[in-house]
């Protein structure tokens, strides 16, 4: 049966193009430059976009569902222009469109900047979850910041990153929609004023303060073929014009000027620390801004047509993506009492009803704790209404544990306060503030309920659940990689699109010489795509015919790309020690942003661009190991590097991963799983099984067993194990630097003797003998075409779980209880 198409008319996108270069640039077709013709292509795709947005806020205003609203400091939504026509199924009518006029789609596409207004993986899932729920046809806001510069932008210079403002609005956005008549204020400081007033009423009124405007921009976010439009609500600040100050600061020309740099500092820069918390006031300053227009936004939208606001949980729920939104939980209490008059127990349970927390890691590093100084002074009324949550949790703690046999009260509030130590702990907050509390794979979820969070388990169990990540299929295989669509199409037809579940019809290919030739011919064309890219961006040449082992993702000590170098440095030594001894071809392809404070990640980077100096330039090994790092990793060149991956690296140490979603993405396109049980690893291994992936390396439970009785001694293998001793002998030799200092910390993290508790806290060297044991086995299997052919396509055939559309699907009907919104078929 031939699938329903959404309407899409090439002609007019045609015409519109011709119009648009016209009367935007006063220029023809000839005279225009790639950037020009993109943003006129771009708008005649918004028209087309437009339509379909009017009518899904037609539907929903009928229809009244319940909308989640998603609230994140991250999307890293990655260029809007091929994706939504990937969505509007017009990619290739578009394609042909530009062809007639002369025109490379592909060149279109590379004029947009890459919008990355987020880290990594927490960004990145934010995107996918909106791309996943228009697709299933629920209605939800993306809530956000339109941060002005988004993730640096990384240039190598010498081998050492070098970060450089990404000024992506630069040439505008063709995309957003500036809606200033839906502005709000947020107010900052001053102090709060307690009274009475006639009707006896108790009011608090923050006065003294500063306060900022918040401008909403509006993204469209495409469902895919079925005409859904959802909206991206991003917040930029302005400032208040002084002639609106209110009578109080009249004339008061100092706070004018604070008013206004406070409102340009606000959304400038998105913090480029990923699993990482700085502790900026500016920082929380962020937060609460978009935290407080959205939720007034959403009350707003809400009492536009019902009025009891004592309701509003059955038609709004906020997903809070880790803590960072958090503040929300006070500030919804702050709006339903002292603006719409609910006492504390009304607003309360709308509050728990309304609020659900996702926690992305157990790195303590990254968990969210405020100053209570800096708390109070920024945000005075919250801070009250924080301090009442905190009093009457410790006061249930106290009711449900006092003369328990066996437990301390007093380390039950020690471990579970909201606040403590003169700190607000924000996850404390989210937890006590919500109905629902959900790690992102199973392992995390369990080690939240067993230890991280095991107190909070144990009282309210009813809140814990997993949600296993996923990715979205149409941006990472559609898009990504057209060969390896067309074919899985041909082969089992085009389901997988909205239901990655069909793709385990692949397995009965997977024994079929013919297609895994095919399979394994689009993996090389696609090895080409990427070798030609590193050809132009490294000046350094590659073989397809090599196995292309990758490690993309941010730069983290826990990610362990310190055990991946340390390994090619291995290999390199054995190469040139046994010259003729039989080794496949490897190239290594390292990809990674390393916050811009965090010295021993960009030593990391250095010590990977010093060994690739080396090792590229030694002819002596004849090309058998090649080390590529490539420049500034984001979404847009991760999706050639994706569909070119044969090995993907997860090697994360046991435990600290929570979930990792570029496994995912390279299990769909086809790679081979090298990694540790860690995160959703765990559950990939689980679904193509333990002979389609490479594991190795210490479990969770041991890690955290090592962690509880004060680490191990990395002595001992040094002492013990040869290799090791050799390969650490060359971050200190020479071997890599003139210098031979430079990778000096590098080797004292792995052994410093001063403190050795400290010492290899990832269990680098620990792990190392178990890595090189696996890498060798994946020479062994690759080198048997037909076993890895089989193993690559299992990969994809077996990746069904791990689409976002089924992740939205389970929050949906196990948290936020969406109803679907009916669209008209056209
Ligand atoms: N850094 C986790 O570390 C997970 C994503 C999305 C992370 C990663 O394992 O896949 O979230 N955590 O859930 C945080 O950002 C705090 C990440 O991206």
């Amino acid at each position: 049966m031939k699938k329903k198409q959404l309407p899409f008319d090439k002609e007019l996108f045609t015409r519109s193009v011709l119009y648009n270069v016209k009367t935007l640039y006063r220029k023809t077709m000839e005279e225009a430059t790639p950037q020009e013709i993109y943003q006129a292509s771009a708008y005649a795709i918004k028209d087309a976009i437009i339509d379909h947005w009017m009518t899904t806020q037609k539907a929903a205003a009928e229809q009244d569902p319940k909308i989640v609203y998603y609230m994140s400091m991250e999307f890293l939504m990655g260029r809007a222009f091929g994706n939504n026509l990937i969505n509007l199924q017009a990619y290739k009518a578009v394609k042909e469109a530009l062809d007639e006029l002369g025109i490379d789609v592909n060149v279109v596409e590379d004029q947009e900047p890459d919008p990355a207004l987020g880290n990594g993986g927490l960004g990145r899932l934010a995107a996918c979850f909106l791309d996943s729920l228009a697709t299933l046809g629920y209605m939800a806001y993306g809530c956000g910041i339109r941060y002005k510069y988004g993730m640096f932008k990384q240039t190598i210079r010498d081998g050492y990153q070098v970060e450089v403002p990404d000024a992506w609005l630069e040439n505008g956005n063709p995309f957003e929609l500036r809606r200033s008549e839906y502005a709000k204020e947020v107010k900052f400081g001053g102090y709060v004023n307690v009274y009475t007033d006639d009707t006896g009423r108790t009011v608090f009124k923050q006065e003294g303060y500063q306060v900022v405007r918040a401008i909403p921009y509006d993204l469209p976010i495409l469902g895919y073929g079925n005409g859904m439009v959802n909206t991206l609500r991003i917040w930029d600040a302005e400032p208040i014009q002084c002639f609106q100050l209110d009578s109080f600061d009249k004339g008061d020309y100092q706070k004018a000027v604070e008013q206004e740099n406070l409102a340009s500092q606000l959304c400038e820069v998105l913090y480029p620390n990923d699993n990482h918390i700085a502790g900026k006031e500016l920082r929380l300053k962020q937060q609460y801004f978009f935290i407080s227009a959205s939720v007034q936004t959403a009350l707003k939208r809400y009492l536009k047509d019902h009025d009891n606001i004592k309701k509003f949980y059955t038609k709004a729920v906020f997903q809070l993506n880790d803590t960072h939104p958090t503040v929300a939980v006070a500030e919804l209490m702050r709006l339903l009492m002292d603006e719409y008059y609910l006492t504390w127990d009304e607003a309360w349970e709308v509050t728990v009803k309304t609020c659900c927390y996702t926690n992305h890691t157990i790195m303590s590093e990254a968990l969210e704790k405020w100053p209570v100084d800096l708390f109070q002074r920024l945000l005075p009324r919250i801070y009250q209404i924080v301090d009442e949550i905190n009093r009457r949790f410790v006061d249930q703690i106290m009711r449900q544990y006092t003369n328990s046999a066996g437990i301390d009260v007093q380390s039950k509030i020690r471990s579970m306060a909201i606040l403590y130590d003169n700190q607000v702990k924000m996850a404390h907050l989210a937890i006590v503030g919500g109905h629902s509390v959900n790690g992102v794979a199973q392992l995390h979820t369990e080690i939240l309920k067993k230890r991280e969070l095991k107190d909070f388990y144990e009282m309210m169990p009813e809140k814990f659940n997993n949600k296993t990540n996923g990715i979205t299929q149409r941006r990472f295989l559609l898009h990504a990689n057209p060969l390896l669509a067309d074919w899985i199409t041909a082969k089992i037809g085009d389901g997988w699109i909205t239901d990655l579940s069909q793709m385990d019809k692949l397995k009965s290919y997977a024994d079929d010489k013919k297609a895994q030739d095919e399979f394994m011919e689009i993996k090389h064309k696609n090895k080409e795509r990427l070798a030609k890219y590193i050809l132009e961006h490294n000046n350094i040449e590659v073989d397809p015919n090599s196995i292309f082992d990758v490690q993309v993702k941010r730069l983290h000590e826990y990610k362990r790309q310190l055990l991946n170098i340390l390994q090619v440095m291995y290999k390199y030594h054995d190469i040139k020690s046994h010259p003729n001894k039989d080794f496949y071809p490897k190239t290594y392809i390292f990809g990674a942003k390393a916050a811009a404070g965090y010295l021993t990640a960009k030593l990391t980077i250095k010590l990977i661009n010093s060994v690739a100096d080396v090792i590229n330039k030694d002819a002596s090994i004849g090309g058998k190991i090649k080390v590529v790092f490539i420049e500034d990793y984001r979404v847009s060149n991760a999706e050639l590097i994706f569909a070119a991956a044969d090995v993907s690296e997860q090697i994360s140490t046991a435990s600290k991963e929570a979930s990792g979603t570029g496994n995912m993405k390279m299990m769909l396109n086809g790679a081979v799983t090298l990694g540790t049980m860690d995160g959703a690893n765990v559950e990939i291994v689980n679904e193509v099984g333990e002979d389609n992936a490479f594991i190795f390396g210490l479990s969770s439970q041991e890690v955290m067993d090592y962690e509880k009785n004060g680490g191990y001694n990395p002595m001992d293998i040094y002492n013990s194990n040869p290799n090791v001793k050799a390969v650490l002998n060359m971050l200190v030799d020479g071997t890599f630097s003139k210098n031979k200092e430079l990778f000096r910390p590098l080797y004292n993290c792995l052994l410093n003797t001063n403190n050795s508790s400290k010492a290899d806290q990832y269990f680098i060297l620990k792990d190392f003998e178990a890595y090189l044991e696996a890498q060798r086995r994946i020479s062994e299997a690759y080198a048997d075409k037909k076993r890895w052919a089989r193993m690559a396509l299992m990969n994809t055939a077996c990746c069904g779980k791990f689409s976002s559309d089924r992740t939205i699907q389970e929050y949906v009907d196990e948290v936020w209880k969406l109803d679907k919104v009916e669209l008209p078929v056209k």
